[in-house]
């Protein structure tokens, strides 16, 4: 027995299981540890827990599963692909299915968003996009325009570029030694003073783009490469762009010659009612991140989608010449491609941003039905998100949203919070009963609930 043996912990007995070891993402670890909620099985609208209870899933797992779980042409995309090429490069190589997809999903995209770059996770989508605006501005002799603008109340994930335009303190506290140099931010839209229950996008606040203004007047447009937001801020409550608000930032960005980057790793693949928030709106940005939903999340993958100019303005020099010094290992993952070809096949066929928009106004009534619940301050709404914003208890933010979640959860609901916020956003396939199941379930929640 070598030494290492020794010191090795005893192999735990067939079955029995150690919940330890795993070092969890954002999450409560010792908290969950003695309290695990764990997830077994999913199909269509619902989780099974390892106890063997059926949980309505209220949040497509993470904002991603948006056509609905265990898909079988999904699953069985994958492992026809598994069986025949496992992986290939992507650097100097390419593989037939990658080009494919490409072809697939740029033919599906607005204005002329028309190349695609492949990475792994909507973090990595996000610091992609920022890097090719940069290096964009540097391809086209611009060298000054080296800054970059991102929201407070943002989340763009949790890579050192995302983290350092994103909005969340919380997320940023330990790492502020280490972000991005030349980032400012924009104010966020919240304002509940004017705008609490709307429903669907609030009227005001378009105002609060003409901040780019100030930055561009503090700063100088010429040092400008970008600006990112979420159409929809997700993650960090729903924030709902007021009306006019996206509009704004287009035409300010324009005028300096600015980068107008959409990450709508939630938005995209139907959330909205729409393709993407880019058709919902009627804005076409310069750059979107995607991720999520590009797969229905059965394998990992994000992608960042360019405009003619933006692709263009790389493509000079030498033929031989790489022109995009950034890349990853798993760039196009084959199992990746044919999970994203599989899905883009049920999208078209069963035009799941279309349900979702046929069912959007049965989703806001249940929302904003919600009204008089107990807790309540806001209710907000677009395509099939939806947010319940709470007062929080005195002297202890995010308590009551947390404890909400775990009384969901007891009663066979799944959903997501954030701060004092629970975020909805179901699969498309959502039928009513399941959306009246999901109010009715929070309704009770919330009564029940100091
Ligand atoms: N951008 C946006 C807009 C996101 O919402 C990311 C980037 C990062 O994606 P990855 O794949 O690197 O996680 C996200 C992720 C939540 C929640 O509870 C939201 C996300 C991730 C996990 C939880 O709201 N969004």
């Amino acid at each position: 027995m070598d030494k290492h043996e020794t010191t090795r912990p005893p192999t735990p007995k067939a079955g029995v299981n150690t919940l330890e070891p795993y070092w969890m993402p954002f999450t409560g670890n010792r908290h969950f540890k003695a309290n695990p909620r764990l997830l077994a099985a999913a199909s269509g609208m619902y989780y099974t827990s390892d106890d063997g209870r059926k949980i309505l899933d209220g949040c497509a797992g993470l904002w991603c599963v948006n056509a609905g779980h265990g898909r079988a042409e999904i699953t069985e995309a994958i492992r026809r692909q598994a069986g025949e090429m496992d992986y290939a490069p992507s650097f100097q190589m390419g593989h037939p299915i990658a080009f494919e997809l490409a072809s697939r999903l740029t033919a599906n995209l607005p204005g002329d968003l028309d190349h695609v770059f492949y990475c792994n996770s909507g973090s990595e989508a996000v610091d992609t996009a920022l890097k090719i605006a940069l290096a964009y501005h540097q391809a086209k002799g611009d060298f000054r325009r080296t800054r970059l603008i991102g929201r407070e109340r943002s989340y763009h994930g949790v890579g050192f570029g995302g983290l350092s335009v994103g909005g969340i303190v919380g997320n940023r506290r330990a790492f502020a030694s280490a972000l991005l140099p030349q980032v400012d931010h924009l104010p966020h839209t919240h304002d509940l003073s004017r705008n609490a229950f709307s429903r669907g996008q609030p009227e005001h606040g378009a105002h609060l783009a003409e901040t780019l203004e100030s930055l561009v007047a503090l700063h100088g447009a010429d040092t400008i490469a970008a600006v990112i937001v979420e159409p929809v801020a997700g993650s960090t409550g729903v924030l709902v762009p007021p009306k006019g608000y996206l509009e704004a930032l287009r035409r300010i960005c324009d005028k300096h010659g600015i980068l107008l980057i959409f990450d709508e790793v939630i938005t995209g693949f139907g959330r909205l009612g729409s393709p993407f928030a880019a058709e919902h709106f009627g804005v076409l940005p310069d750059l979107m991140s995607v991720a999520k939903g590009l797969t229905n999340a059965a394998v990992p993958m994000g992608a960042v989608f360019a405009r003619k100019p933006v692709y263009d303005a790389f493509m000079q020099g030498p033929e031989n010449a790489i022109e995009l010094f950034h890349g990853y290992t798993y760039s196009g993952h084959p199992l990746a491609c044919a999970a994203a070809l599989a899905t883009i096949e049920i999208h078209r066929r069963e035009d799941l941003a279309g349900r979702a928009k046929a069912i959007s106004g049965y989703w806001a009534d249940a929302i904003h039905g919600l009204k008089d619940a107990k807790h309540v301050i806001d209710l907000r709404n677009i395509g099939l998100i939806g947010a319940i914003e709470l007062a929080p208890r005195p002297g202890q933010p995010n308590a009551r949203a947390f404890e909400a979640f775990l009384e969901c959860f007891k009663r066979g609901l799944l959903v997501r919070v954030t701060g004092d916020t629970i975020a909805l956003s179901p699969p498309l396939i959502v039928e009513k009963p399941e959306i009246d199941r999901m109010a009715e379930t929070i309704r009770a929640v919330l009564a029940g609930i100091s």
